[in-house]
């Protein structure tokens, strides 16, 4: 079977393009040709985020034109197409993609999947989709393969495929599984992303995966839907041997663990991160995504920045107790974020916490405590803070309660959601006001020059080998190699 996985264009507020990484395609291209298929992938962002169209609306389309992506479906002549929908405001691109695959070749199946799509399949009806995949792709997807090229149409008895009814509605073949040994997926296919296009003016990097799933259930995060509430950890010498392959085949410098929880595990944590300190690479690692600050002690800090972790990101999300308890259930106590934020400036760590506000239930009180919060923990030593509006994204809790108490309705417009700006206007505060205190709230945060020159002066003095290290790298990256 010739398979074909797209990524689509990106639309966006802004002309300016900033690539990224199709890690979730990576892994069903892996796991597609260990199963014999052939496997092509087209980033149709990453591959020209130079490229922009505007829409009108303030809206730009980044990527790839309809005709370099016809060109290169015809070129390929696919069997199958797969799309991947990962964020909700992605949907016009996926849902218009899948229109011009069809357009190219009516008998192809174009299939999709994604965080968005395993939230809301039946926002898909309407579209030129023959099936959706529901949770982690890799399995689903390969049997559906398997299932179509032996001939199959309609249901094809697959856990986790939503296929046409007879009404031509989505409707779940069997509820989707959730891979168990992770060890037994194959490493992702590197070789088929447009790293070079991606690392253009960076250092080279990778974003990688050791855990999927939370336990936790935070009222607006969508995370379930695809990789479910049961936390899975793969082994650590699997974890080793992809961090060593992107080092020596690909000659990445910075990895990003991307997972939702990584130090969830706390003893678990600090050997993958000893393993990797005593591995001596020469990279830097960045937590990105969130670490819980209720998850790492004094030792797992201390290891991470020797395994070469130089910044950390908690996620305390509000600065009120009353609203993490009884509004986001994020099952945390502000002492934590206190006393996490000075361990991790303890050991050498840069530190940056995220925020939302604008919850439903939430006062122009409660908004203010996060505001005070995050000055708070500006002043004991956090380096940057990001405040983000609440946003309902399908498939969360929060989700649910705008609808039930009429915040949004089902025909929202998806293109909308993104965090910086905020949809949900309650009785305590209108949209507009939440987004006039963010921009408040965040010119009041963010670092001033007088800050900056001191925070660099102090770093220099902590940490003069790791400085002059970035500032060369950030020079050849950005100057000799991009334009070499
Ligand atoms: C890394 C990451 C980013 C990175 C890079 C994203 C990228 N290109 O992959 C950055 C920092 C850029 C980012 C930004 C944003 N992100 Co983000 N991000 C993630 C994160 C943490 C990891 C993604 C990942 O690599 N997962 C690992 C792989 C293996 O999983 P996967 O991508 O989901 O793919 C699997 C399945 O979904 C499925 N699948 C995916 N595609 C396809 C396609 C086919 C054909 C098939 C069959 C299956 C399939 O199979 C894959 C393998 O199992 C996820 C949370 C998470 N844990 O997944 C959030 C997540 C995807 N992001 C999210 C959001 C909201 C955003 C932002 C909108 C936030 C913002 N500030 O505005 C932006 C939007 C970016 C954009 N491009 O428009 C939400 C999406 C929710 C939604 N419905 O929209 C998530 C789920 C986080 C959450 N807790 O809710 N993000
Ligand atoms: S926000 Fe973080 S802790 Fe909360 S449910 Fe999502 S991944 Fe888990």
């Amino acid at each position: 079977m010739n398979v074909l996985l797209l990524q689509p264009p990106q639309i966006q507020g802004s002309p300016q393009g900033v690539s990224s990484f199709s890690l979730g395609l990576a892994y069903i291209a892996a796991t597609l040709r260990e199963e014999g298929a052939q496997v092509s992938l087209l980033d149709c962002y990453s591959e020209k985020t130079k490229q922009s169209v505007a829409l009108g609306e303030g809206l730009y389309r980044i990527g790839l034109s309809d005709e370099e992506i016809t060109e290169k479906v015809k070129e390929i002549k696919p069997d199958i197409v797969g799309i991947s929908l990962g964020f909700s405001k992605q949907f016009h691109a996926a849902v218009g993609l899948a229109s011009l695959v069809r357009s190219v070749d009516k008998s192809v199946p174009v299939v999709a999947g994604g965080a968005h799509v395993s939230a809301a399949p039946e926002s898909l009806n309407d579209s030129d989709f023959d099936y959706l995949v529901s949770g982690e792709g890799e399995r689903a997807f390969s049997k559906l393969v398997r299932a179509i090229s032996s001939g199959l149409t309609g249901d094809p008895k697959v856990a986790g495929i939503f296929y046409r009814d007879q009404q031509s509605v989505f409707s779940l073949s069997a509820c989707q599984e959730v891979i168990t040994d992770l060890d037994s997926l194959p490493l992702p296919a590197y070789d088929l992303l447009p790293l070079q296009k991606a690392w253009s003016g960076r250092v080279p990097y990778a974003n990688i995966i050791a855990t999927r799933g939370c336990p936790y259930s935070c009222n607006f995060c969508s995370i379930h839907s695809v990789m479910s509430r049961r936390l899975r950890r793969r082994s650590i010498a699997s974890v080793i041997s992809e961090i060593e392959l992107l080092v020596q085949t690909y000659g990445v410098k910075e990895i990003f663990f991307e997972d939702d929880n990584v130090t969830a595990k706390i003893d678990w944590a600090k050997e993958l991160f000893m393993k990797i300190a005593d591995k001596k690479m020469d990279i830097e690692i960045g937590v990105r995504n969130g670490i819980r600050a209720d998850r790492v002690d004094k030792e797992l800090l201390e290891l991470m920045r020797r395994a070469g972790c130089t910044r950390v990101c908690f996620a305390p999300e509000s600065g009120s107790q009353d609203t993490l308890d009884n509004i986001v259930n994020k099952c945390m106590d502000l002492e934590n974020v206190k006393s996490a934020v000075m361990l991790a400036k303890s050991a050498g760590l840069n530190v940056t916490c995220f925020f939302v506000i604008g919850f439903p239930g939430e006062t122009k009180a409660d908004i203010q405590k996060t505001i005070d919060f995050a000055k708070l923990l500006r002043k004991i030593g956090c380096d940057s803070v990001d405040i983000n509006c609440a946003t309902p994204y399908p498939g969360t809790a929060l989700y649910a309660q705008c609808i039930q108490e009429g915040y949004i309705d089902n025909n929202v417009d998806y293109a909308r959601f993104h965090t910086h700006e905020s949809i949900i206007s309650t009785k305590e505060f209108t949209s507009e006001e939440v987004m006039q205190l963010r921009k408040e709230a965040m010119e009041s945060l963010v670092e001033g020059n007088s800050e900056k020159v001191l925070r660099v002066a102090g770093n220099l003095v902590r940490q003069p080998a790791l400085m002059a290290k970035r500032k060369v790298r950030g020079f050849y990256y950005s100057h000799i190699r991009h334009s070499a």
